[in-house]
This record gives C-alpha cells, structure tokens and sequence, in this order.
C-alpha cells in the first residue's frame, strides 16, 4: 500500500511537472505572438509617418578656409518644415543663412551654390516683413564658443512636395561670415560663404 502511494505520488508529480511546462510553453507562445503583433504594429506606424513626416539631415562642409561644420536637418511636421541648425567653429556674432538655388557645393568658396533660392523673383529682404526670397531665413546668432543652435519654422516649404516654389529638395543651404543687412541687393551683404551643405 505504502509503495503503491509512493508510486502514485510519482505519477501526479510528473503529471504536474509536465502540465507547468506545457503552460510555460504556452505562454512562452503569447508572448512571441504579442511581439510579432507590436513589431508589425510599429512598421505600420512608421509607413503612416513616412507620408507625414520626412526629415533630411544636411551636413555642412567647411568654405572659404573656414573650420565651420555641424549638421543642419529639416524635418516636415504635417504643414511646416522645421529647420534645426546646430553648427560650430564659427566666429562669434551674426550669421546670414540662407537656402541657395543650387544643391552644388563643389567650389572651395561654394559660389558653386548660385544665388539665393528666388523661384517667386522677389526681391531680397527679412522673412517676417514684406518681400523676401524663399532662401531668406535669416540671421543666426554664434555664441562665444562660435556654436549656433538655431530652430526655424515655416509653412511657406515641403521637402518633395510638387510645388517648385515651396520645394527645397535639391537647394543649397549656405552659411556666411557676416550678417545679413536685410537690404542690399541682391543678398543682403552677408559675405563669405563659411559653410555649405545639400538638402538631398
Ligand atoms: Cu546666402
């Protein structure tokens, strides 16, 4: 009697054993299932974005025997692009930037770039008043250390949209030694151009 009890308890002992692990195997299984479930969730997600929101990050190349680098990105935020700008090696004080017509940075001094991007043939000038170009954005501020970290919006451009006047696909983004005047013809008396970059 005694041995067929031993015997017995055996039994339910392998029999509970190997119900816990068919249970582990199960939810060993969920939980596979779930994260199968939230990585095809998060590719979804990120399909849905790629329409709302593209960004381009832009690195800028020293010009005109400058040591100016940084990496400039534009980003599409439903319907404005933001510009964030952070670069070093500058002097310190204002700097004009400004997007240029062409995405071409092959000369030492970047006049490779053209001139301001203009697709509306206005005339030069501040971007909160009256007339300006599409390239105008400004002015950036280097501190002490000649680092600048800048952030611009604007509805007034798309990163590949079919609009040529608001598209900067394929422009060239300049930085300058000096700043912009906001009225000398044709591009506001900014100087050298310090640092060059592609938006593609
Ligand atoms: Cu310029």
């Amino acid at each position: 009697m005694k041995k067929l009890n031993i015997a017995l308890m055996a039994l339910a002992l392998t029999l509970s054993v190997s119900c816990k692990e068919n249970k582990e195997d199960e939810m060993m299984d969920d939980t596979e299932m779930e994260m199968e479930d939230s990585t095809s969730m998060d590719s979804d997600s990120e399909g849905m974005m790629d329409s709302d929101r593209t960004e381009i990050a832009v690195p800028m190349a020293s010009k005109s025997g400058s040591n100016v680098t940084g990496v400039i990105s534009f980003v599409q935020e439903g319907d404005e692009v933001k510009m964030i700008a952070n670069l070093t090696g500058l002097t310190p004080g204002t700097h004009a930037i400004h997007l240029h017509e062409n995405g071409d940075c092959s000369a030492d001094d970047a006049t490779s770039a053209g001139g301001h991007w203009n697709p509306k043939s206005n005339e030069h000038g501040d971007w909160d008043e009256g007339m300006h170009h599409m390239g105008d954005i400004g002015n950036l501020e280097a501190n002490a250390n000649g680092e600048v970290s800048y952030t611009f919006s604007t509805d007034k451009w798309c990163i590949g949209c079919e609009d040529d006047t608001k598209n900067i696909v394929g422009k060239g983004v300049i930085v300058h030694a000096a700043a912009d005047d906001f009225t000398s013809q044709p591009s506001g008396a900014a100087g050298a151009r310090v640092a060059c970059g592609v938006i593609e």
